[in-house]
């Protein structure tokens, strides 16, 4: 029975809530790490390729890792932040570059 349900039939009686009965899904930053080596236009090209950032969004982030060592790419589902990780360097690697991306829980 739907929790709407439930309420109509309890006619105003005060009833303890139910904590929800679906959990959130653990969430992971999938990271990008600065390097001494790959132009700063793949990092870019990497993050409007598999990450849809826009170009402001993706030059923001490239120089954020370039600045300060990581930055965050996008926060997703472990099953797809895997994915983006080994498409990313898989990608960085098949065209001569260090790149590397990594993910970490997002807490
Ligand atoms: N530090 C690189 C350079 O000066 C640019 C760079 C930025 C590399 C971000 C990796 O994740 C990275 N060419």
């Amino acid at each position: 029975m739907s929790e709407e349900k439930e309420q109509e039939f309890d006619k105003g009686t005060v009833v303890a809530e139910r904590k929800p009965e679906v959990k959130k899904p653990p969430m992971y930053k999938v990271m990008l790490l600065n390097d001494d080596y790959t132009p700063m236009d793949f990092v870019v090209s990497v993050l409007k390729q598999f990450f849809y950032k826009s170009m402001e969004q993706a030059t923001k982030i490239m120089l954020q890792v370039h600045y300060d060592g990581a930055g965050v790419a996008g926060i997703y589902t472990s099953e797809i932040a895997e994915t983006k990780v080994s498409l990313v360097n898989d990608y960085a690697r098949s065209n001569g570059h260090p790149l590397m991306c990594t993910m970490e829980q997002n807490d």
